[in-house]
């Protein structure tokens, strides 16, 4: 399973005491306050990390916790600073507060890394002629960390277009294809390795459908998955079975996107008609190409592998900004 939110509760090192003592000299009498103060808690760090690629992790271990500062001790000494926590989380991690859903912060490239939550502070001893006081409380909060798939393309269109069928023969990845709507339920990424060491991430998402923005089907919360790819590969269903008219579902499809997000609805797309191999694709290509006038179209079909090599190449010259040809 793809696990791509999680749920995690992270708490900062609490400060350490601060020392009550007063010097005693080697009669034992009693002299100056010497207490020292408590360590500061440690802090939690939340880092993106090129090696992770999954929040797999946080689904078996929820509780993260700073080490807290030592107290302090007599003659003047400070309590030992705790040690702070450097959480790993995938580039394209996004950190929610849990309980207001406001985004705290994104971290989007490897490296990137945010203090979530600070240590307390070491209390102070009694050398400076106060009362010793205890430390003050790390930082405790509860975060949804959500992974958004960074891939180069995103393969969007209605269920049973073949998307899957598509990134199962272009990829190794191998996501279940079946003759029937939203079969794919988790998105899925695939590698497309081309000659000379040239590679590109391919995303395969649920089918969309009219009214997906607001919940329909299996929702729009897969297209999150997608706004960071550089491109779309649009797959529209020319063999037009049960009754689907391609070029309505392709305007169709691109106002549920704009419903979701004007900018996903900006973003570059390569159109590909998919099934080609079936009686009347053709003629459904020709009605097709009429109403999208002037647009570059891609006929293939997923299952025959006719066309695919052209598509790839569209799509790759459109990821590295190069002009389609
Ligand atoms: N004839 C023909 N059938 C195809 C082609 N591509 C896909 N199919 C068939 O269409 C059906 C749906 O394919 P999927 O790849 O599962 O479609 P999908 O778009 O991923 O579907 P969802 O995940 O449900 O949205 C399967 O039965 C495929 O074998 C093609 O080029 N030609
Ligand atoms: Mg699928």
């Amino acid at each position: 399973m793809f696990i791509d939110v999680s749920k995690i509760y992270v708490k900062a090192g609490d400060g350490g005491k601060g020392c009550h003592s007063f010097y005693r000299d080697k009669w034992n009498r009693v002299g100056s306050p010497d207490g020292g103060p408590g360590g500061d808690g440690g802090a939690v760090i939340i880092e993106a990390d090129f090696n992770i690629h999954t929040l797999l992790d946080f689904q078996y271990r929820q509780h993260h916790k700073a080490e807290s500062g030592t107290h302090g001790s007599s003659n003047h000494k400070k309590g030992r600073e705790g040690i702070d926590l450097r959480i790993k989380v995938p580039p394209g991690t996004l950190i929610k507060d849990a309980n207001t859903g406001m985004i705290l912060r994104d971290l989007v490239k490897p490296g990137d890394l945010v203090t979530i939550a600070k240590g307390g502070g070491g209390g102070r001893g009694n050398s400076r002629g106060r009362d010793a006081e205890c430390g003050a409380p790390g930082e405790e909060k509860k975060l949804i960390l959500e992974l958004k798939l960074i891939a180069d393309a995103g393969i969007i269109g209605y269920p049973n277009v073949g998307k899957s069928t598509l990134i199962s023969k272009i990829s190794s990845a191998r996501p279940k294809i079946a003759n029937y709507p939203f079969t794919t339920k988790e998105p899925a990424l695939g590698v497309v390795n081309f000659s000379e060491g040239r590679t590109m991430v391919v995303a395969d998402i649920p089918g969309l459908i009219e009214g997906a923005h607001a919940g329909r089907g299996l929702g729009h919360e897969f297209l999150r998955h997608v706004e960071r790819t550089k491109i779309l590969i649009h797959i529209v269903d020319c063999s037009a079975s049960e009754g689907r008219v391609p070029h309505s579902d392709y305007v169709n499809l691109n106002n549920e996107l704009k419903l979701y997000s004007k900018e996903l609805a900006k973003k570059p797309q390569v159109i590909a008609l998919n099934k080609m191999d079936c009686p009347h694709a053709k003629a459904n290509l020709k009605g097709f190409k009429k109403c999208l006038k002037g647009k570059k179209i891609f006929p293939i079909s997923a299952v025959t592998g006719e066309g695919i090599k052209e598509l790839l190449d569209a799509v790759y010259k459109k990821v590295k900004g190069l002009p389609v040809t």
